[in-house]
């Protein structure tokens, strides 16, 4: 299995910024102790998005920290991005680990074991359970149980995080459960000082025993 740390997963909200504020905010967060990046970019042209990608990757190089490009492998690939990231309407795990080969990351999403044990067999490295509280960000999902959570933990040998309106305040409903970490959008990217969010949430979840 890959060296990974999930223990604090940073994804990317682009649309309310400005480009610099933007890729100020991505710093704080790494700055903060983000574990790993996921670049996600729903309006984007391809080449927009790809040459986004390689400004975060600039600053997620610095950090030492992966950089996962949500959705697109191609765009992961052409910018040298160490994954990618596939969800239930985007190319099949399988396929995603075919194009991006043994070495780099592929993530997927999974809402039930049945998917989560796919993913697994299909070459995922990681697997983003959830929502498990309903999110401001914009996506299309449902919301995942904690014992359906639970469940995926102890289905799979591979990293479960946890995904969905998480926060310092909600953590605690991981709590026992074999999580690897937690995604978060919202709760660093919007923060006031996403440096500060990121170093609280950390701490959060290490005093809870959760990463
Ligand atoms: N998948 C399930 S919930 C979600 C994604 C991408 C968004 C999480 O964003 P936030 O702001 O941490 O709730
Ligand atoms: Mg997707």
């Amino acid at each position: 299995m890959k060296q990974l740390d999930t223990s604090l997963y940073f994804i990317t909200d682009s649309t309310p910024y400005e480009e610099t504020e933007f890729l100020r905010r991505v710093e704080l967060g790494l700055k903060g102790g983000a574990t790993l990046l996921q670049l996600r970019e729903k309006a984007r042209t391809t080449r927009a998005y790809m040459e986004l990608a390689e400004k975060v990757h600039a600053i997620t190089r610095r950090f030492g920290v992966p950089l996962i490009v949500d959705d697109r492998a191609d765009v992961a690939l052409a910018v040298g991005a160490e994954g990618v990231h596939v969800g239930l309407d985007d190319m099949p795990v399988a396929q995603a680990r075919r194009l991006m080969g043994p070495d780099k990351i592929v993530g997927a999403t999974a809402k039930t074991v049945e998917r989560a044990k796919e993913a697994y067999e299909h070459g995922a490295d990681y697997l983003g359970v959830g929502a498990i509280y309903p999110t401001t960000t914009k996506v299309k999902t449902v919301l995942t149980s904690t014992d359906t959570l639970r469940d995926i933990c102890a289905a799979v040998p591979i990293p479960v995080n946890a995904i969905g309106g998480l926060n310092e305040g909600n953590i605690d409903v991981l709590c026992g459960i074999p999580v690897a970490g937690i995604c978060v959008v919202s709760a660093i990217m919007k923060a006031p000082d996403p440096c500060l969010a990121a170093q609280r949430l950390k701490e959060k979840a290490k005093t809870l025993g959760l990463i």
